[in-house]
């Protein structure tokens, strides 16, 4: 373990949904969690945390933050499609500010990465972790940024980082799509878990999914930490199948609504896969 009461855990975005999430059932756990948020905590906070606001955008106080940790689980910032200069802060200068506080502290990284990372990809590819990163926006664009950097500061400064490419931590699988991307919120548990745990992680990339036979993704370093899933969207289909949007584009890709935000290609066929080939 990475972490312990001397050496805490820092998170980041712990007001957010996934933050909350994971304050309580790693408190609950007893981690020793160092919580942080540009937003008021809004639960009871769990045993041995603390919690302070702060703004990523701020190098200092997100140094200060940091001070002795173990581990980072970086999920601050946006994350929704906004344009690009509210992403910008947040979600690029604060990962910044992020690595060059784990590099200081020798910590090691969970970076909350996300399937926009590579969302336009269509539906019918099934990716493997080393793919050619596709955002669907800007801000999937910045959480190619993030993967980036991560790569960065291992090859540079030897700092581990997970990246996480995270589908989607619902209780419920609620639409077509996510019987593809679901990642129930005990798998999403065990996987930060692991991330801890694991001796050494080295640079790795983790596909953030329960075992979904409908997966769009495959192979990742999932055995390097010791992790497996064992939820499975499988057992939602006749609920979900179906449920789809009357939106072209959210259905062609991956990415799905968020690819729609302000797309404006017009010039391929559905179903026809943009490659180098259609240049030449
Ligand atoms: C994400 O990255 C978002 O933060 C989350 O709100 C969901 O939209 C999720 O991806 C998804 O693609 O379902």
């Amino acid at each position: 373990m990475v972490a312990s009461g001397d050496r805490p855990v820092l998170l980041t975005g712990a007001s957010g949904t996934l933050g909350r999430l994971l304050a309580a059932r790693l408190g609950a756990f007893g981690w020793v969690l160092r919580l942080t948020d540009i937003a008021e905590f809004p639960d009871p906070l769990p045993p041995n945390s603390t919690f302070a606001t702060a703004d990523l955008e701020d190098q200092a106080a997100v140094h200060a933050l940091a001070e002795n940790c173990g581990l980072i689980l970086h999920f601050g910032g946006v994350s929704t499609e906004q344009p690009f200069e509210a992403i910008l802060g947040p979600n690029l200068r604060g990962s910044f500010h992020v690595y060059e506080a784990a590099r200081k502290q020798r910590a090691r990284v969970v970076f909350a990465s996300s399937n926009h990372a590579v969302g336009l990809y269509e539906r019918s590819a099934v990716l493997n972790h080393d793919c050619n990163l596709r955002p669907d926006g800007f801000y999937g664009l910045s959480k190619a940024y993030g993967e980036m950097l991560g790569r960065l500061y291992w090859e540079k400064h030897a700092v581990e980082t997970i990246m996480i490419r995270i589908g989607s931590v619902l209780p419920e699988v609620t639409n077509e799509r996510i019987l593809s991307t679901w990642l129930s919120p005990n798998d999403f548990v065990s996987l930060i878990q692991r991330c801890a745990e694991a001796e050494r992680v080295g640079c790795s990339v983790i596909w953030g999914a329960s075992n979904n036979s409908r997966s769009f993704w495959a192979g990742d370093a999932r055995a390097t930490i010791g992790w497996t899933p064992h939820d499975s969207s499988d057992s939602h289909l006749d609920r979900a199948l179906g449920k789809v949007t009357d939106d072209p584009v959210a259905e062609r890709y991956q990415g799905g609504v968020f690819v729609s935000v302000d797309y404006s290609r017009r010039d391929f066929p559905p179903g026809e896969m943009f490659d180098a080939k259609m240049l030449s």
